[in-house]
């Protein structure tokens, strides 16, 4: 089995199937692709039907779409846990996974994921203050039912689909709740996801449409135009 997967510094959704993968301890070979430089969509296009990553390569199957690999992988390993094992609770996890998958873009366009920065301060707090009420609120009611420290007590997929919203407030530095703030701590504490972090911050390649300093430059040329 191969996941096919963008630069770890930035690729939020590569980085949530690599997580399962990774902390599940599932055998995969890795096959990394770049988001700049020359070509680099073409070259992404040739390996994934979406032009999009991740995808899993499993033999003759071919799996793009972060939440379809994540239900490959719990179909094909059903022992792991990916998902929580009650009924109940594997529904409030795909919801919250679904959410996360489908929403949250006020977040994401205006926080760029980038492990290797610190930019606290440099995100306005009025863009992203709608979604990261919803998402303290999502967090705080699973993890007082759970008990923590992960959304359903052990790590999960649901876990995996927010790891990147947890790196986006420690770089922004982001005001968050402190049960929120516990929980990017429990985030940044899993083992697979040090050992992501760990490599990403020794990339050297630079993508401008995911730095911070770049959009904030362009938005200010954007009003003086
Ligand atoms: N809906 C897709 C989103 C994947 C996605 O947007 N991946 C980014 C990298 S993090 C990508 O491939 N971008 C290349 C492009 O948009 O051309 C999923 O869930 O996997």
């Amino acid at each position: 089995m191969k996941l096919i997967f963008a630069n770890r510094n930035y690729s939020s959704w590569s980085l949530r199937a690599w997580l399962v993968l990774r902390h599940f301890n599932i055998p995969f070979d890795e096959d990394l692709v770049m988001l700049s430089g020359e070509g680099w969509r073409e070259a992404i296009r040739r390996k994934s039907p979406s032009g999009k990553v991740p995808v899993l390569v499993d033999g003759d199957v071919v799996v793009p779409e972060t939440i379809a690999i994540i239900e490959y992988l719990n179909d094909k390993y059903p022992a792991k846990g990916i998902w929580p094992s009650s009924r109940v609770e594997r529904a409030l996890a795909r919801a919250a996974a679904a959410e996360m998958h489908g929403g949250f873009t006020a977040l994401r366009n205006a926080a760029p994921m980038n492990l290797r920065a610190s930019h606290p301060g440099k995100v306005d707090p009025d863009e992203v203050a709608a979604d990261l009420k919803r998402i303290e609120r999502l967090w705080g009611d699973l993890l007082s039912r759970s008990g923590g420290p992960y959304l359903f007590g052990s790590f999960t997929a649901a876990d995996a689909m927010f790891a990147p919203v947890a790196a986006r407030i420690r770089t922004y530095g982001l005001p968050v709740t402190d049960v929120a703030a516990e929980y990017v701590e429990a985030i940044y504490a899993l083992p697979a996801f040090q050992d992501w972090l760990a490599e990403a911050i020794k990339e050297p390649w630079v993508v401008e449409d995911d730095e911070i300093d770049v959009l904030i430059a362009r938005k200010a040329a954007a009003r003086q135009a």
